[in-house]
């Protein structure tokens, strides 16, 4: 899957991160009833004590990345390059303290290679480095992870977007129904959830009202 920069911008709209753990309900149907409801891209974030490994969790993978594909939705992995590759997934998100970026650039050959960059230096860097799209956050307070950067705010994304960085960007952590309308109005080209989709009594539902948003609040 090669992109564009504006299709790039496009499957950010709504990028659905999720892991067995962060579901109240079947996983394999939370991604379903939030395909249904609307998301435009999803990660594969299988991490965490308790986590699937080894075979179920290759197989967990695909039964998702096969839901993925029948409906043009890009599959990507979390931090994990060899999985990636050996599913021929459409790409990977890596952390700063992940592989370093360059060689998973390399690795990756022209598939979506995303970076999560918490500053303006790691935002350019990354762009350096070949980043398809930079994931900022946590702009809200968020339980889902803890080893997050301090809470930042719609602030960073202001001050990325004014100090010139035009990478496809989504802003990630406590991002609900409530604020994300903000997260777009800062300068992001989309919102990515946990919790507000994985979490909802009715997944289908909560996904379409974040695409509303997402798409209401679209500058690009
Ligand atoms: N990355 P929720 S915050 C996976 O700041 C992740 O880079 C973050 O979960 C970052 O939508 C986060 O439930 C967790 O808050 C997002």
């Amino acid at each position: 899957m090669t992109l564009t920069v504006q299709q790039m911008r496009e499957h950010l709209q709504l990028y659905f991160v999720m892991g067995s753990l962060n579901c109240i309900h079947d996983p394999v149907e939370t991604l379903a009833s939030a395909i249904c409801g609307g998301v435009t891209m999803f990660q594969f974030r299988e991490k965490g004590k308790g986590s699937l490994l080894g075979e179920s969790r290759i197989h967990y993978a695909k039964t998702l990345q096969a839901l993925c594909k029948e409906n043009n939705i890009p599959f990507i992995v979390n931090d994990d390059v060899s999985l990636s590759l050996a599913l021929d997934a459409d790409g990977v998100h890596i952390g700063q303290d992940d592989e370093d970026a360059c060689l998973v650039r390399r690795r990756m050959g022209n598939k979506i290679v995303g970076i999560s960059a918490h500053t303006l230096d790691e935002a350019r860097k990354a762009c350096e480095q070949g980043a398809d799209y930079i994931g900022v956050g946590p702009i809200y307070p968020t339980s889902t992870k803890h080893d997050t950067f301090p809470v930042q705010g719609t602030t960073i994304i202001r001050e990325m977007r004014a100090m010139g960085i035009e990478i496809p960007l989504v802003g990630i952590g406590g991002v609900t129904q409530d604020n994300g309308a903000e997260v777009m109005s800062a300068g992001a080209d989309g919102i990515a959830v946990i919790s507000e989709i994985s979490k909802a009594g009715d997944v289908r539902k909560a996904a379409a009202r974040l695409k509303e948003i997402a798409v209401a609040g679209g500058q690009r």
